[in-house]
């Protein structure tokens, strides 16, 4: 009889370039294992070791996270974090239109908001030393602003994007997250409530501690 219940493993880098910040992509995994109460493992690897063909038969693209359980194997965190909410109850509601709309969510989070996050944070963090970076600062934060404003209009004064946590706003906060020494949330309180709240949970806190002790 085949065994779908053997612990996942997920993978990780060896020595994080965000130094325990839990900025990496497989802190949103383990934190979403950690809501559902689901223990892992999890298999280190370097750099070089992600470029080779044994890793790459994992993760087409070379990078973390992947995730083996039994005889699957996924590559994309959102796709994992999707999989793991279809598989436990706890990051996706069971009526179905809800259901729907946490899953917008999660793509928002993926598309909407990680695109341009990543943009300026790369802009902001390691653009600094262009000759151009002056110029186009203005407009770099024109774009994250245009975005921030919608997102702080959409969550107002409630706790979680809609309805009750999910995985649209564990994706939202972890995307959100890499903006935080930026100093550009500092003008959308509820969002960095929002951040605040959604750090203050104890799977949260399991989960950054997990990655912390690598
Ligand atoms: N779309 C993929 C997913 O969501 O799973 C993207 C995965 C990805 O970008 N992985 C990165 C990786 O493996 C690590 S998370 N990179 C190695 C490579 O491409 O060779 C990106 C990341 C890295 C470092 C920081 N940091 O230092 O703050 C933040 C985010």
């Amino acid at each position: 009889m085949k065994n779908n219940n053997s612990i996942p493993t997920i993978t990780a880098f060896k020595s994080s370039p965000d130094r325990g910040r839990g900025l990496a992509r497989d802190f949103r995994v383990r934190w979403a294992l950690e809501e559902v109460g689901q223990s892992y493992n999890v298999q280190l690897e370097t750099f070089e070791e992600l470029k080779k063909p044994p890793y790459l038969a994992l993760q087409p693209f070379g990078q973390i996270p992947a995730y083996k359980e039994n005889d699957l194997v996924l590559f994309e965190s959102g796709a994992i974090i999707f999989h793991i909410a279809e598989k436990h109850s706890g990051l996706l509601p069971a009526e179905e239109n809800a259901r729907a709309r946490a899953i917008a969510w999660m793509f928002c989070a993926l598309n909407t908001v990680e695109m341009p996050v990543v943009e300026f944070s790369t802009f902001f963090f390691f653009e600094k030393d262009k000759s151009w970076y002056n110029d186009r600062l203005p407009l770099a934060e024109e774009r994250i602003h245009s975005m921030l404003k919608k997102l702080s209009t959409q969550l107002g004064s409630s706790d979680w994007l809609e309805g009750d946590f999910s995985a649209g706003d564990l994706l939202m906060v972890t995307v959100l997250r890499r903006l935080e020494s930026s100093g550009v949330l500092k003008s959308y309180q509820n969002i960095c409530g929002y951040i605040f709240r959604a750090e203050a949970r104890p799977a949260y806190q399991r989960a950054f501690a997990a990655q912390l002790a690598v």
